[in-house]
């Protein structure tokens, strides 16, 4: 075991594993898995590797940049937020806050500057205009979480290294490496279970990753996940099979939801055998420990929230839920309120609503793919300005193009971002991060979804440029910017008063003036992570008791390891009813519309996506090490489906839906469901400012998918299941 190099927890995904970064004169010579970290065990994929290639990228951003006639100049970080100052201010003064929206992108969660800091800015905006990748991603699972046990981040996770089966449903954690539910070497915990006698079941259309190392796949037919999960849940009750445990209210109301929904009927839209399905749901109950982990391919589907309580209703009436070996709940040492005392009161959605569509709220936020018509469309309150923070929603949402013109039509765009790509090359200013090695990090919200307790923290690693503002420097200028605040203050004074502000906010008056002193005068994330780890559940409380500061946890070499999951109910519960809510009445809502999509004719082909291992989304494709090797942008064509439309390997295929068309390279493989289609996401025009992602862009799935289909409840848009014709070129 060797502990060579310095400590840094990798921010490219939320597996969050540990790697042991050697440096030489400023140099990254070696990256490697962290072996000593129990939370990580060593395990690295290659984008941790391309850390290497991403710090040393010529093409990302390390200066200001403000657009002058048409053409990105450098600028210094004054003349930065003066020329936001200009140009913002007079909107917002004239044409109130919701004429400034803000849309967050995925890299958010991994740069603690950015996730601790934003709400700042969001609150200062006081926009209803707020946007996010969750509307293209986790927000139904959020949501019934929320709804079932009262918060949303309150998301159980397998406890897959304890546990004898493992349902996995619409997710592919050997290339994902795991989402909401932060697992490094998924692939090697899946093979331990199956070596220990357990029983990995994989459903997807595809045989993915990880159901080549399943016992069992399922290809369902895309968009079949509610009938599957409802005829499971319909088969346990019918059967007998049910073992609900404890703390669960509403069992009857769920019997009866999923009462319509027996195998026999459902097994044509799942397209699957309805024996196949009962028996399923039998091996689910006969094991001794399970868990059913569902994830973006049950999320993003009409039904995506419906699916989401679904599965974990499975595991409550199977008696998994927050049992070893089961779903459990993670307990965060720092920013989780779900840890902390405080109101049951369940959660709400639709306080306010979008102005176009209507749609409603969720969590603070509305559908991203509604981001364009609030641009677009006249009126008051029309959105002319936008503050775009870590997001590439030109290719990664839906309708891309015509978000592509909205951007173009702004009178003011500013983004915080690394490169100059489709989305930012609409940008006035652009405000880059420091290189992820030059920052400190905490996983702040990846604790909160982790396989197992842990408090860690990594330290920057390379001096940053004293002239380039860190991300949460930007942040807290842009907030007082907006508020008419002296935005030039010493960043120490404006970081002195949200830190006076979160210490007022959990602490009685007499308590604030010594534990303000306690986290001492460095300006900075590090005094908000210390203030969230003392008075977190293993806090010391500021000496009130012995427990964690993150003195310690700095002094420990890969941080502190707090221990295997532990159950948590009915301590964590924040539903009105202090129970588990089997069946919240948003959900039972959907029985009608739910019958009705059973009734309808299946599209005879469909499009579906996919994640590659070697690629993240849509910003790590400028990195030469990843990019290498084979085309990854390619169709993949089930034999069968090749010969009905005249197509061949290598060949060009048009692809029609009712949101675009394209030509994509047709890749035959017998992996894929006949009558489905896969394409990967993230790729088309990277925009001018990548110039080895530019070399092959690949063309950009999410310009072939309709821009207002969503799950309705959570304001998640349709990225799979969508009807597709083919033909040849
Ligand atoms: N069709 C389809 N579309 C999808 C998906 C799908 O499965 N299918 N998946 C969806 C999902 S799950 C997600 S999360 C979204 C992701 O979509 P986005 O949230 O748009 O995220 P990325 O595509 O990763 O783009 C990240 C942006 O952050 C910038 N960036 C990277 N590092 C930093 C940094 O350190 N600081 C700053 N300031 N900026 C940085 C990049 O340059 C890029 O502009 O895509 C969604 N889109
Ligand atoms: N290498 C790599 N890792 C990543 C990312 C990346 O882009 N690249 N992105 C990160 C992000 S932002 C996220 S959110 C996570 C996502 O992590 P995962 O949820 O594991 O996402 P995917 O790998 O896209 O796996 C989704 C699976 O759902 C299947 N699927 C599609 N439609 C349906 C359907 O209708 N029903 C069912 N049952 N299955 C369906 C797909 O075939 C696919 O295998 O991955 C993260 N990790
Ligand atoms: S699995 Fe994710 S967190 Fe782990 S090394 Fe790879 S990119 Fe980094
Ligand atoms: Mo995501």
């Amino acid at each position: 075991m060797s502990s060579a190099g310095q400590f840094r927890i990798c921010p490219l995904c939320e597996a969050a594993c540990g790697l042991r970064i050697e440096i030489q004169n400023q140099q990254v010579q070696r990256i490697r898995g962290a072996d000593d970290d129990p939370f990580s065990a060593g395990y690295i994929c290659p984008k941790a590797i391309a850390l290497k290639d991403l710090h040393e990228d010529p093409d990302r951003l390390r200066r200001p940049l403000v657009k002058r006639d048409g053409r990105f100049v450098e600028v210094s970080w004054e003349e930065a937020l003066a020329e936001v100052e200009r140009r913002l201010l007079p909107i917002l003064r004239e044409q109130g806050a919701d004429s400034v929206a803000a849309v967050v992108g995925n890299p958010v969660v991994h740069r603690i500057g950015l996730l601790n800091y934003f709400p700042r800015v969001a609150r200062s905006l006081g926009t209803r205009n707020v946007f996010s990748a969750s509307t293209l991603d986790q927000m139904p699972k959020q949501l019934a979480c929320g709804l079932m046990f009262g918060h949303w981040l309150s998301v159980p996770v397998p406890d897959v290294d304890r546990s004898d089966f493992l349902l996995v449903i619409g997710a592919n954690p050997v290339a994902s490496n795991g989402s909401m539910w932060t697992v490094p070497d998924a692939k090697g915990r899946l093979k331990a279970l199956r070596a220990r006698g357990g029983r990995l079941v994989v459903v997807d259309p595809r045989r993915s990753e990880t159901a080549e190392l399943a016992d069992q796949h399922l290809a369902i037919r895309p968009g079949g996940d509610p009938f599957l999960l409802a005829a499971l849940a319909h088969t346990l009750f019918d059967e007998g099979l049910a073992r609900p445990g404890p703390h669960l209210q509403g069992l009857e109301l769920l019997r009866d939801f999923v009462a319509p929904f027996p195998p026999e009927r459902v097994a044509d839209a799942c397209g699957l055998e309805a024996a196949t399905i009962r028996q399923l749901a039998r091996d689910l109950a006969a094991a001794p420990r399970a868990v059913v982990y569902g994830r973006i391919g049950t999320c993003t589907q009409r039904f995506g929230t419906v699916n989401s309580w679904l599965v974990d209703a499975l595991n409550a009436i199977t008696g998994n839920l927050d049992r070893e070996g089961g779903a459990m709940f993670p307990k965060a040492p720092a920013f989780a309120v779900n840890t902390l005392p405080g109101p049951s009161k369940g959660v709400r959605t639709g306080r306010r609503t979008s102005r176009v569509s209507g749609a409603p709220e969720v969590y603070g936020e509305l559908p991203i793919t509604l981001l364009a018509e609030e641009i677009e469309t006249p009126g008051e309150g029309r959105v002319r300005a936008l503050i775009s923070v870590a997001a590439n929603p030109c290719l990664s949402a839906p309708g891309g193009e015509r978000l592509d013109r909205a951007l173009a039509s702004l009178d003011f765009m500013v983004s915080l971002d690394v490169y100059v790509n489709a989305t930012t090359r609409h940008a006035d200013v652009i405000l880059p991060s420091p290189s992820p090695l030059e920052v400190a990090h905490y996983d702040a919200a990846f604790s909160q979804l982790a396989h197992r307790n842990a408090a860690r923290w990594s330290e920057a690693l390379l001096p940053k440029d004293p002239a380039l503002p860190d991300d949460w420097e930007w942040l807290l200028r842009l907030a007082a910017l907006v508020k008419g605040e002296d935005w030039r203050a010493p960043v120490q004074q404006l970081d002195d008063a949200m830190l006076g502000e979160a210490i007022a906010a959990s602490l009685p008056e007499a308590h604030r003036a010594t534990v303000r002193r306690l986290l001492g005068e460095q300006p900075g994330p590090a005094r908000l992570v210390d203030l969230g780890l003392r008075l977190g559940p293993y806090g010391d409380q500021f000496g009130l008791r012995t427990g964690l500061n993150l003195e310690q946890v700095r002094a420990a070499p890969t941080g502190i390891d707090l221990g295997p999951l532990k159950p948590r109910l009915p301590e964590l519960l924040r539903t009105a009813s202090g129970q588990v809510e089997l069946a919240p009445p948003a959900l039972l809502a959907e029985a009608q519309a739910l019958e009705a999509a059973l009734q309808q004719a299946a599209p005879a082909l469909v499009l579906i996506g996919r994640r590659h291992l070697r690629s993240n989304n849509s910003w790590m494709h400028n990195l030469p090490t990843l990019a290498k090797g084979p085309d990854r942008c390619t169709l993949l064509v089930h034999p069968l489906d090749a010969d009905a439309h005249g197509l061949r390997d290598g060949g060009s295929a048009r692809l029609r839906t009712a949101g675009g068309e394209l030509v994509a390279t047709v890749e035959l493989s017998e992996a894929i469901r006949p009558g489905v289609i896969s394409l990967p996401h993230g790729f088309g025009d990277p925009g001018p400012g990548q110039r080895v992602a530019a070399e092959r862009p690949g063309v950009n799935l999410n310009a072939l998918l309709p821009v207002g289909d969503r799950d309705l409840l959570s304001g998640t848009a349709i990225l799979s299941g969508v009807a597709v014709t083919l033909s040849p070129v």
